[in-house]
């Protein structure tokens, strides 16, 4: 199956994929630091799979640009580059789960980001009784980061994107809070580390190769 794929003023080229159908539910978590391309690998995974896609991080600019209460409280943390509460990002995700009760699958884009949002997702799915098929964690080194975050800055109008200071802490705050959520899911065998540099079309094809392997 060939598709393309075009983002922002970018298109990308046409790639194979072996293997789209997903028979039974198939849920992902996708897994890495601020700016290691978990947005961008995202659009590619639900056009081919047909999942429905979960981004706190876009739920959260969502609220933004609404000016909600709670958008205004996420503001001016993500601003600091620090995570928003746990309670706020499992009760947007428990909402999205509600109001997607026909899907193919999610995939989680920037969730879970704290043990307890792990726990929380473990608890919601089973509700469902459903549970993760994998957990597919980007590598990308800190320079890389760095570099990413402040050239889409240059475009994207988040002003988390902007500041160096910023950006570090973000990294900070994930090497803290957020890496240790792959030991959650390593306990299930669950985790698959992808290298997340190189070309997007490659890194893609990776994480296709696991996703095939894994899926009904
Ligand atoms: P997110 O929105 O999740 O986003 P991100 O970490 O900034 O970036 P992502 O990994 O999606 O990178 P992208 O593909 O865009 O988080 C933002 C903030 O929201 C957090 O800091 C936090 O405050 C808050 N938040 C979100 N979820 C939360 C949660 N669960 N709990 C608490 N707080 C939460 O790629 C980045 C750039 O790299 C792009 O410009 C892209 O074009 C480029 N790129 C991608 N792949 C590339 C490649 N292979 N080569 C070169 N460039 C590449």
């Amino acid at each position: 199956m060939k598709i393309g794929f075009v983002k922002g003023n970018v298109k990308y080229s046409p790639y194979i994929c072996h293997n789209p159908s997903i028979a039974a539910m198939f849920h992902i978590i996708l897994f890495g630091p601020p700016g290691s391309g978990k947005g961008t690998q995202s659009e590619k995974l639900i056009a081919t799979y047909g999942l429905k896609h979960l981004s706190t991080g876009d739920l959260l600019r969502n609220e933004i640009s609404n000016k909600t209460p709670l958008g205004l409280e996420a503001k001016n943390l993500m601003d600091k580059g620090q995570l928003v509460p746990d309670d706020v990002v499992i009760g947007m995700i428990s909402s999205g789960l509600d109001a997607n009760p026909d899907v193919k699958g999610f995939l989680f884009d920037g969730f879970p980001r704290t043990k307890a949002q792990a726990e929380a997702l473990d608890k919601l799915l089973k509700l469902k009784n459903a549970e993760i098929g994998v957990f597919l964690a980007m590598q990308v080194s800190e320079e890389e980061l760095v570099k990413r975050l402040l050239n889409r800055g240059l475009t994207s109008g988040r002003s988390d994107d902007t500041n160096e200071t910023v950006i570090r802490s973000r990294i900070t705050e994930y090497n803290s809070k957020t890496s240790s959520v792959a030991d959650y899911y390593k306990q299930y065998n669950k985790v698959v580390m992808v290298p997340g540099e190189g070309s997007i079309d490659d890194i893609f094809n990776a994480l296709c190769k696991e996703i095939d392997a894994r899926k009904v």
